[in-house]
């Protein structure tokens, strides 16, 4: 047969149809301003991507503990800024499950911007795996590891809305602070960071989780690129194999 030579033993153990092919995940990252409705559009396509193993990894989740110095001037801190992640981690975490690897992630408790020293959330291995967050775009080697970038576009006036009446009523906060932490923090930092990095976005998303017709397409491609992606990228010669082997 005219490929034999390039067919490992793995290799020819691959098929469209063996639910034991390697295959290599499916890595989207959905990035946006913050309360623009990341969180809703991952929820939604992972509701309609039911017949696949699909797991969410929020950058949240990189936050770095504050030091004991930092938290006592909380109120200077700047949670928008790229800095505030441990991108290493997150990279690394990428990485492992990009190779069919689980990965423990760390747990972040906004409460007292610390990470939780002793337990993790266990990341099983995935079919697709959803990378979301407001600064998800900005290392390259990160955007590097992704097959599809999604910007959600929402209108600062209504993320701003929205930013108020998660923090006041789900999490505690006053409405002065929401808004004085939004002024200097979390407005420049979209503009000096998050806004540059629509660029690299492969889909623009107006409106968030109300743009059904935007999710459903991609949900389409996801679908198709499921199909295909698991062999053709990885071992270009396994169909040839297969036409020409009996295994
Ligand atoms: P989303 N954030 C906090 O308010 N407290 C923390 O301990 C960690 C993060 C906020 C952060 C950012 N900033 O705007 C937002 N501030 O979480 C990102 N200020 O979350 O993408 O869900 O909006
Ligand atoms: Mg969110």
């Amino acid at each position: 047969p005219p490929s034999s030579s390039t067919a490992s033993p793995s290799h020819r153990s691959a098929s469209a149809s063996d639910s034991n092919a390697p295959k290599q995940p499916f890595v989207i990252g959905v990035s946006g301003g913050t309360a623009s409705g990341k969180t809703t559009v991952c929820d939604m396509i992972i509701q309609q991507l039911h017949d696949h193993r699909v797991v969410l990894v929020n950058q949240d989740s990189f936050y770095r503990g504050l030091t004991a110095e930092e938290s006592k001037r909380v109120h200077e801190y700047n949670f928008d800024h790229p800095d505030a992640f441990d991108t290493e981690q997150l990279l690394d975490c990428v990485q492992k499950m990009r190779s069919g690897h689980s990965y423990q992630v760390p747990i972040y408790d906004f409460k007292s911007h610390r990470r939780c020293s002793d337990s993790f959330r266990q990341v099983n291995a995935s079919d697709v795996i959803i990378l979301e967050g407001i600064l998800v775009f900005h290392d390259q080697r990160v955007r590097n590891l992704m097959n599809m970038k999604i910007f959600v576009d929402t209108d600062a006036d209504v993320r701003l809305a929205r930013r108020i009446r998660r923090d006041t009523v789900e999490r505690g906060r006053d409405i002065n602070s929401v808004l004085e932490q939004y002024a200097k923090f979390v407005k420049p930092a979209f503009d000096d960071f998050v806004l540059p990095s629509k660029k690299y976005a492969d889909l623009i998303i107006p409106r968030g989780g109300d743009n059904h017709v935007a999710i459903d397409l991609i949900v389409q491609h996801i679908h198709t690129k499921l199909g295909q992606h698991d062999l053709c990228k990885i071992y270009p010669n396994v169909y040839v194999i297969q036409s020409t082997f009996q295994i």
